[in-house]
């Protein structure tokens, strides 16, 4: 059910670090070539930086951990690929289907591979609207069980932001914000609320890290990466696309699972590609920094 590529494979037998890397963002989150540039230029930054990348996705029903550049540009421009959560997962393994990890099945399937530190964009979270809607991302609930450490640039700013750092602060996720004071807001380095917890270098991440395994407590951790200054969307100008995006969705009675990718795609619509732009920007930028996490956990 599960196949490891040679790189992976030898860097988790030498103890090397490693980084997982999700697919739902390549065929759920950006348009195609970027989506394929992106993931490839994502792995060569984790390269650079000393670790080894792990792109997770399921293909014919195979969990694979670690794609070919032929594989991603495959999966890319596939029709048909399925965006798998926790609920999805056994049903594309026993169907033989195939389909990109988001947060919580890239988790999964990182933990099953003995990885524990994966970059991705933003986590999935409490939408707005959630009090009659109920959406509530299954990612939330993936931090709060499996023991993998996701480095994000905060939550999706098209999130109900206060709602989902009080779901992680309930289910005992540690959300620890790098370099600043603030949880950042995914295209915007500001949200205007507080850090739950900061730590300014690798290495601190890495004890953190640690003593959360030590203590024996189970559950994930947010490592929050704010987007570089010189690619941000001042979160004012931001929240006006964002809140006429989420009138589209309503308008056109998009839910579920094509809820984020539907807020995705019309945002990148009214932004003229610049939250696109943006998006690049922040997940290279959670690629060096998982990728030093990685090191500073193997000791390097
Ligand atoms: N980060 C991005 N783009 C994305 C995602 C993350 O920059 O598209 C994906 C992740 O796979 C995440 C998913 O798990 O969005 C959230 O989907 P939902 O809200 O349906 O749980
Ligand atoms: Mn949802």
């Amino acid at each position: 059910m599960i196949r490891i590529a040679p790189e992976v494979a030898s860097a988790l037998a030498n103890g090397a670090p490693l980084v997982a890397l999700e697919t739902t963002i390549v065929t759920h989150g950006m348009p195609y070539p970027q989506n394929v540039s992106t993931a490839l230029s994502v792995e060569a930054i984790v390269r650079d930086a000393g670790a080894v990348p792990a792109t997770i996705a399921v293909i014919e029903g195979c969990i694979r951990i670690g794609l070919s550049a032929e594989e991603l540009e495959r999966l890319a421009t596939a029709s048909d690929v399925l965006k798998l959560s926790r609920a999805d997962l056994p049903y594309a393994l026993a169907s033989g289907r195939t389909g990109a990890t988001t947060v919580a099945a890239t988790m999964i399937c990182a933990h099953l591979a003995r990885i524990g530190v994966f970059a991705t964009g933003g986590i999935g979270g409490v939408h707005r609207g959630a009090e009659t809607t109920m959406d509530i991302s299954a990612d939330l609930e993936e931090l709060a069980r499996t023991p993998v450490a996701v480095v994000c640039a905060g939550a999706k700013a098209l999130l109900d932001i206060p709602k989902t750092l009080e779901v992680l602060e309930t289910r005992g996720v540690p959300v620890v914000c790098y370099r600043c004071d603030e949880f950042p807001a995914f295209w915007s380095r500001s949200s205007g609320l507080p850090a739950p917890l900061r730590l300014d270098e690798p290495r601190a991440i890495a004890q953190l890290i640690r003593a959360q395994r030590e203590l024996g407590l189970g559950g994930g951790l947010v490592v929050a990466n704010p987007i570089p200054h010189a690619d941000e969307i001042p979160a004012p100008e931001m929240n006006d696309h964002i809140e006429t995006a989420v009138e589209e969705a309503r308008r056109d009675g998009i839910t579920g699972k094509a809820l984020t990718p539907f807020l995705l795609d019309r945002l990148m619509s009214n932004t003229a590609g610049r939250s696109l732009d943006a998006n690049i920007a922040l997940v290279k930028s959670n690629a060096h920094l998982a990728a030093r996490i990685a090191l500073a956990l193997v000791g390097t």
